[in-house]
């Protein structure tokens, strides 16, 4: 942060005040991670600065013989982590590698099935307030109340009454494994495309401890922060016949100039995805999830469906009387940082969110085990049933503060 603090000493405070929260707060956002040291590194190298439009051997501007490795890279290493037949690395976002595949192979005003946000889906997924919804016409699945968990008879039989172009499977909050293969029968009864969300899923799966979308979607997309720990952006993969489509749609298509940067940050965490560390911190994830879930229903929690399979754990506030806001805030004031969540039964109440949303992926990345996730439980409730009391309060602050010391975020580098 040498030349930072000389041209901008006020931001380079902020990077510095930005470390140090990091350090002395336990992140529980399920779609954040700690990066290795070296993805910041790559991240803010040269590859900065360069502008490219097209792909590897085909580009618009000069001077990309070490970019055009650097994708090769990416495309090379993400195939073989994800048994891909092709892959597009140059998404923004994972919102823009959704859009592009909309535009891949459907017009303007197709249909397409997916979940709806309140049930778990996310906001391209068609939501009103998503240019996606603008663009095609959604419907939406949702959950069954009951178990709070997709019910594929009526997925089905809401695919046979819509007879969409696309399916999508996948979700931003939703704690259960999505049975992949059903999906695609589903798909393949209305011929439908399938394309699957695994944004938060992507770590996990590449560390195969839950099962892959890949063998059974015609696309998948997913973004590369948050189980996938290595910097932002979105990455497509396809069946092979759909590459020059998927190519097209995202340039010229969706986008303009891709970012080198995190094209190279992708080709690296595709590199360390594939070594022994990411997969213990992966298999660490899925345990210490089980852990959260397992202890907050131990202190009378309801977790929404019961459990996890996966690094999410979704809380229903309503019976503590707390609202997810509060929560929120309350457990920002201790350190322990989340997000509030709407649950299922919300949709009923608009602008009502009762939820809170924990991910076991930072703390794990962290090295933090059972005895941790215990710890931060306790100091959780603590906090929400003693939010008036401002001694119990600094209490917990301190608490966390001690268990944030004993690991050091740089360990993880
Ligand atoms: N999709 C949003 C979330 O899950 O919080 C951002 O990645």
């Amino acid at each position: 942060m040498l030349y930072l603090s000389e041209d901008d000493p006020d931001l380079a405070k902020l990077v510095s005040n930005e470390e140090n929260r990091i350090e002395t707060t336990i992140n529980l956002i399920a779609a954040e991670n700690h990066s290795p040291q070296s993805i910041t590194d790559v991240i803010g190298s040269v590859f900065n600065t360069k502008t490219i439009e097209g792909y590897p051997g085909k580009r618009f501007h000069a001077g990309c013989m070490y970019v055009d490795k650097v994708e090769n890279f990416a495309i090379t290493r993400g195939k073989t982590l994800f048994e891909a037949e092709y892959i597009n690395v140059q998404p923004h976002s994972g919102t823009s590698a959704n859009l592009a595949v909309y535009f891949s192979v459907l017009k303007p005003g197709d249909k397409i099935l997916s979940m709806s946000l309140p049930h778990g889906g996310h906001l391209s997924h068609g939501h009103r307030a998503s240019i996606t919804s603008k663009c095609f016409d959604f419907s939406h699945y949702k959950v069954n109340l009951e178990t709070e968990m997709i019910d594929y008879d009526n997925v089905r039989k809401i695919a046979h009454f819509v007879k969409p172009k696309m399916i999508v499977a996948g979700a931003s909050s939703y704690p259960r494994l999505i049975d992949y293969e059903k999906m695609s029968q589903i798909a393949k009864e209305v011929s439908a495309y399938l394309l699957s969300d695994m944004a938060h899923l992507a770590g996990l799966v590449a560390a195969k401890v839950i099962p892959s979308p890949v063998p059974y979607s015609d696309f998948v997309t997913f973004t590369c922060y948050k189980t996938m720990m290595g910097g932002r952006g979105g990455v497509i993969l396809c069946k092979e016949n759909f590459g020059k489509k998927i190519d097209k749609a995202v340039f010229p298509g969706c986008q303009g100039t891709s970012a080198v940067n995190l094209i190279a940050a992708k080709a690296l965490i595709f590199k360390l995805a594939m070594e022994e560390k990411f997969i213990s911190i992966q298999k660490k994830t899925i345990q210490n999830a089980g852990i959260l879930a397992r202890t907050l229903r131990e202190k009378g929690y309801r977790i929404i469906s019961g459990g996890t399979d996966n690094h999410q754990v979704l809380i229903d506030l309503t019976s503590k009387g707390i609202s997810g806001k509060s929560a929120e805030d309350c457990l920002e004031i201790v350190g322990i940082i989340l997000n509030r969540n709407v649950v299922p039964q919300d949709e009923k109440n608009q602008g009502k969110v009762s939820g809170i949303r924990l991910g076991s992926g930072a703390v794990s990345a962290r090295g933090m085990g059972e005895p941790e996730m215990q710890k931060i439980i306790e100091l959780m409730d603590m906090a929400l049933m003693n939010r008036k009391r401002k001694e119990i309060i600094i209490q917990v602050k301190d608490l966390v503060l001690k268990l944030c010391r004993a690991f050091p975020v740089i360990k993880i580098a």
